[in-house]
């Protein structure tokens, strides 16, 4: 584990949303695919208790609250798969909560070129 190590982000709109739900025990949905570049956003809820969506990978790290909306910023920067986990001890099911972000190259065509 790396200390002092903070969930990066960008200024700017995100180039992609995505919303995810963590429950006992899952995280939904377990895939999420970025093509390189682009500016990602996880809205983060959980369906019942807490949560943690850690991406070691990505130095992503941050608590899931009841009844509050955790929002996780990133570049999507080196191509690859990160896996994913949940990071807060939830239960018998905890280690269940896993998935991955899989960042595609940007020459897979996944990003629409400015001029034609
Ligand atoms: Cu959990």
């Amino acid at each position: 584990m790396i200390a002092c190590r903070h969930t990066p982000t960008y200024t700017g709109p995100p180039d992609l949303t995505v919303h995810m739900l963590m429950k006992k025990w899952a995280i939904v949905p377990d895939r999420v695919v970025a093509p390189q570049g682009a500016k990602v956003e996880l809205v983060v809820t959980t369906a019942d208790v807490e949560h943690g969506l850690a991406v070691p990978g990505l130095a992503i790290s941050e608590p899931v609250q009841p009844g509050r909306t955790t929002v996780i910023r990133f570049l999507a920067r080196k191509p690859g798969t990160y896996p994913m986990h949940c990071s807060v001890y939830c239960g018998r099911g905890h280690d269940k909560m896993t998935g991955e972000i899989v960042i595609t190259p940007a020459t897979a065509g996944a990003v629409t070129p400015l001029h034609k």
